[in-house]
């Protein structure tokens, strides 16, 4: 049989590649972050070769019926974003779903021992989500900066409290995310509730903000998933910065200036948010 270098596929390099921007733009301190890609079936077939099938199921605690015997790359629990360029086989693995799409087997990867994130229900929840809604979208990326975090302290966690605040801070922003973002108010990490309520959102929009954590994007491709998460980042530090001039707000873009951007650039603006 034809030797596969999984680390050679297009689809890989292009996860590896995504990761290590996201550390070098300072979101991913030690273990934080996580990151998805649900695998084509010619990206399956091709790297089938060299995945194994002896290790054990674990329950996934929820069940996403519409992606049974997907394949997801998926970076590991505890390791640091940090590494993945430098160790991709001990930081990242490849796992499936069962044919009831609540449990998963890791079948390449994680070579010196451990398991997908400790996110992995609520990245496949969002994935169940996405995917019925528009098969074209593929990646589910979770990452804590700063500026989005520390606006969670201060505006009132609300979907049209953070929307407009982002789209007020940078023109494109409504071209960029016409639909707005979601808030999760706190809750505890890793579990089925905030995967839950995490994918609840995402019916609506690409973006859920978690209070006081960090957000989760989601798109078709590394470079659009990561163009989401790096533009609600650097909206969210100007409005930080906006507010730490301690000065107000003396002009902004108004309600009429989206509408005349949506009709400019063909977009469908979430007018709930205008309201
Ligand atoms: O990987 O980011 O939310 C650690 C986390 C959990
Ligand atoms: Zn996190």
């Amino acid at each position: 049989m034809k030797k596969v270098n999984v680390l050679d596929q297009e689809f890989m390099q292009g996860f590896i590649h995504m990761a290590n921007d996201g550390w070098e733009q300072r979101w991913h301190e030690r273990n934080g972050g996580n990151l998805t890609y649900r695998m084509k079936e010619e990206e399956v077939e091709a790297c089938k070769a060299a995945f194994t099938y002896d290790q054990p199921w674990t329950d996934l605690g929820i069940t996403a019926a519409n992606l049974a015997g997907a394949y997801f790359v998926a970076t590991g629990s505890g390791k640091y974003f940090q590494n993945i360029l430098s160790k991709p086989e001990e930081s990242l693995c490849i796992a499936r779903l069962n044919e009831k799409g609540d449990a998963f087997q890791v079948v390449w990867g994680l070579t010196a021992g451990g398991r997908p994130t400790s996110e992995f229900p609520s990245h496949v929840m969002n994935h169940s989500v996405k995917t019925a809604i528009d098969p074209s979208y593929r990646v589910i990326y979770h990452a804590h900066p700063a500026n989005v975090i520390a606006l969670t302290f201060v505006l009132p966690l609300t979907d049209r409290d953070f929307t407009l605040a982002l789209w007020e801070s940078m023109t494109e922003c409504p071209v960029v995310f016409p639909a707005g973002v979601g808030v999760v108010p706190w809750m505890v990490p890793g579990g089925s509730d905030v995967a839950r309520a995490t994918s609840a959102l995402m019916k609506k929009y690409d973006v859920a903000i978690w209070a006081h954590h960090g957000l989760f994007c989601a798109g078709p491709d590394f470079d659009s998933t990561f163009g989401l998460m790096h533009t609600v980042e650097k909206a969210a530090e100007i409005r930080v910065k906006v507010l730490s001039c301690g000065m107000g707000i003396r002009q902004t873009i108004t309600a009429e200036d989206f509408r005349a951007v949506a009709e400019a650039f063909q977009l469908t603006l979430n007018e709930e948010m205008l309201k």
